[in-house]
């Protein structure tokens, strides 16, 4: 069977994971494609899949007999709207970070998705699917004893003028968030944000580098810095300190090479470079499930927890203060 999907939203992830599913995956095809701007889902279209139909709307293309599943890559306001309608029509969906934009809104995503008593969402969380990653939480738990510390980065070259200082926590520390609770199995309890002399390359609204301290629920203590202008690469680090020793995230491959006096290779510059395999994974996994009705991978419990975990650093960030986090209770779906 060939699974029928749609994409909403035909900007930069969501032409990329056309890409995906038309040339590199197996068992999908793209058959509906919708933007807010119809040219974009044109150009998509023509570039990558040219049988597949335009809707106006979403929402059309969420209620269409045409498709079986669907992929969420608009802008992260317009997610909640498009998962719950998805969630309504009783299609799986997979939907691009944040789930939604407040944590109110991934809460009436899994109230909704709980009620209907079945898996649909899968967020977009690539990190659980990379192979370094993978890796880390297998030795992690097989040789290093109990986890008693992260000290982790993540470095972006540059960002665009409009990033502010909380985007650096809602846009991309936030997959360090969903990616510290999965490697360890636990959840956060406070969150405080410190700011170290700011780089001269960061912009007026920006407040970069951050460093975001955090303490889970078995007293893991994770030190993260985010340097979003740190110029030199796309540089993602993971450190894990056990009872008995010590792991690293691994590098990504990369050749070495030893030339006039001098041993180098190159470092990344892209996120979409860095994961690409991780995306590739992840979306072959939705895929691969859609024909049973129901998803696996980072739930909308887990989109949720991020939010309400999001939300408690970017008021640490505003206040200075170590601020509590706290969880209702998780619905039996997500046990
Ligand atoms: C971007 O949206 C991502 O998802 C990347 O993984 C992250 O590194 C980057 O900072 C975000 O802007």
């Amino acid at each position: 069977m060939t699974v029928k999907i749609g994409v909403i939203g035909a900007g930069m992830i969501g032409t990329d994971h056309t890409r995906r599913i038309q040339q590199v995956l197996t068992g999908a095809e793209i058959v509906a494609i919708s933007d807010y701007l119809p040219e974009n889902a044109e150009k998509v279209k023509t570039a990558l899949a040219p049988s597949a139909e335009i809707f106006a709307t979403g929402e059309d293309l969420i209620s269409s007999d045409m498709v079986d599943g669907m992929l969420v890559c608009s802008t992260g306001s317009t997610h909640e709207a498009y998962v719950l309608a998805a969630i309504e029509a009783g299609k799986p969906v997979f939907c691009e970070k944040p789930l939604a934009t407040t944590a109110e809104g991934a809460k009436r995503i899994v109230d909704a998705e709980a009620k209907g008593g079945k898996r649909l969402v899968q967020v977009g969380f690539m990190r659980r699917f990379d192979q370094g990653y993978n890796m880390l939480k297998q030795v992690m738990e097989r040789d290093l004893g109990a986890p008693l510390m992260i000290h982790a980065a993540h470095r972006n070259p540059t960002v665009p003028e409009q990033y502010v200082t909380p985007m650096a926590i809602h846009d991309t520390f936030i997959h360090e968030l969903d990616t510290f609770r999965w490697l360890l199995d636990d959840d956060f309890v406070s969150a405080q944000v410190v700011f170290p002399r700011k780089s001269k390359h960061a912009h007026a609204r920006l407040a970069d580098p951050q460093i975001v301290l955090l303490e889970t629920s078995k007293g893991v203590r994770i030190d993260c810095e985010i340097f979003v202008n740190c110029r030199y690469g796309y540089d993602i680090q993971c450190q894990i300190v056990g009872e008995e020793g010590i792991a690293n995230l691994p590098e990504p491959m990369a050749i070495t090479t030893r030339r006039d006096a001098r041993l180098s290779n190159d470092i990344m510059m892209d996120w979409k470079g860095r994961f690409a395999a991780a995306f590739d994974a992840e979306l072959q996994d939705f895929i691969d499930q859609v024909p049973s009705g129901t998803v696996g991978g980072p739930s909308a419990w887990d989109g949720y927890v991020a939010a309400i975990s999001s939300d408690a650093c970017v008021q640490a960030q505003e206040t200075g203060k170590i601020i509590e986090i706290s969880l209702p209770a998780r619905p039996a779906l997500y046990a």
